[in-house]
């Protein structure tokens, strides 16, 4: 039976690969490991403590808020205060960014984007659900308060991102750019034990992921596209929780869109703490992630918190694939020198 090797002590292992790391990220990243253990013992028993069904508001992005959403945001808040590593966090469920206190006179480096409770609209019908995070090294002087600018970063400068799956296990999937390794919450102990090793994309796969009830709302390209989808017969699966059904294109292969609708022009998810941080995994595992324009979605210079973009994101073969029909469909988009 192989060692069990923790969360804690991969991260502190990984640390030495980085010359000039100081430990900073190291705990981060652990304290990120603290918050989703405390979100997992809620979530798991959400329907016993009454912390299931909508809080009466609804947050930036017009999406009606669940009660474990601010719960979850809560404690990811709090234990990156605690963890004295971040300088400031940019939340979906948080308007504005919200600046962190520095812990004694030690100026954090970094900053963290996350989505608290990805799909928490499944939470009271028992389906999966997840935590994406990313990290930022801070651009503006470490001295001061973060600012704006340090959130309005691309993907390309993300140092970590990863998210948390809350499902039939819950399992924490990350990256640092060397690669992709997912750790399976072992209750008994309560660590996170490294279960899947340098995660790999399958280059292609029988899945494609899309809400079918848009159809008629997308642009013929895509259309065309989902169409070709169903003459392969490959199979639908969509559970209306981004982090869960990238999560199964991660290790079945297959692709996940969300085009953009009349009802959102620009596509629906949120580039700052959904798909920049899935990206970057995504990536890291050999997969690609272009907006349905056919843009990098790693390249996008964000110009707002809650800039929302269209998603192409899986296997590779897929994902050119589906670039293919966009050229062939709508050229206008080529002509624009997207990609
Ligand atoms: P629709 C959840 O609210 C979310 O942000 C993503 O996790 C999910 O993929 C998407 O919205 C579902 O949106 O319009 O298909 O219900």
């Amino acid at each position: 039976m192989n060692r069990i090797i923790t969360l804690d002590e991969f991260i502190l292992r990984r640390e030495k690969d980085f010359p000039f790391a100081t430990g900073e990220l190291t705990s981060l990243l652990r304290d990120i490991g603290v918050a989703a253990k405390i979100v997992n013992r809620e979530v798991n028993k959400a329907g016993l403590i009454n912390i299931l069904g909508v809080a009466d508001s609804e947050n930036t992005s017009g999406d009606t808020v669940q009660k474990l959403d601010l719960y979850a945001n809560e404690k990811l808040i709090s234990c990156l205060q605690n963890s004295g590593e971040c300088a400031g966090i940019a939340s979906e469920e948080d308007e504005t960014f919200v600046p962190l206190q520095a812990v004694g006179k030690k100026p954090s480096k970094y900053v963290v984007v996350f989505d608290p409770l990805d799909g928490s609209s499944n939470i009271d019908v028992n389906v999966s659900v997840g935590t994406i995070f990313g990290i930022y090294r801070r651009v503006t002087d470490s001295n001061d308060s973060c600012q704006l600018e340090d959130f309005l970063q691309p993907g390309t400068e993300l140092v970590a991102a990863g998210y948390v799956l809350y499902g039939t296990s819950t399992l924490l999937v990350y990256t640092t750019g060397r690669g992709v390794n997912g750790f399976t919450l072992d209750p008994s102990i309560g660590e996170f034990c490294l279960s899947h090793r340098d995660i790999k994309i399958p280059d292609s796969g029988r899945y494609y992921s899309v809400n079918q009830g848009y159809y008629l709302k997308f642009d013929v390209e895509m259309r065309r596209y989902i169409d070709h989808c169903s003459d392969m017969n490959l199979r639908l699966r969509y559970i209306g929780s981004m982090v869960s059904d990238v999560h199964r294109m991660l290790f079945q292969g297959g692709i996940f869109l969300y085009p953009n609708t009349r009802k959102y022009p620009n596509g629906k998810l949120r580039l700052l703490y959904e798909c920049n941080p899935l990206a970057f995994v995504v990536e890291q595992a050999g997969g690609k992630a272009i907006t349905c324009q056919l843009q990098r979605i790693l390249d996008i210079h964000p110009s707002e918190l809650h800039q929302r973009v269209t998603i192409a994101i899986g296997s590779p073969l897929m994902v050119d694939e589906m670039k293919e029909f966009v050229q062939r469909y709508n050229p206008v988009i080529v002509g624009n020198g997207m990609m």
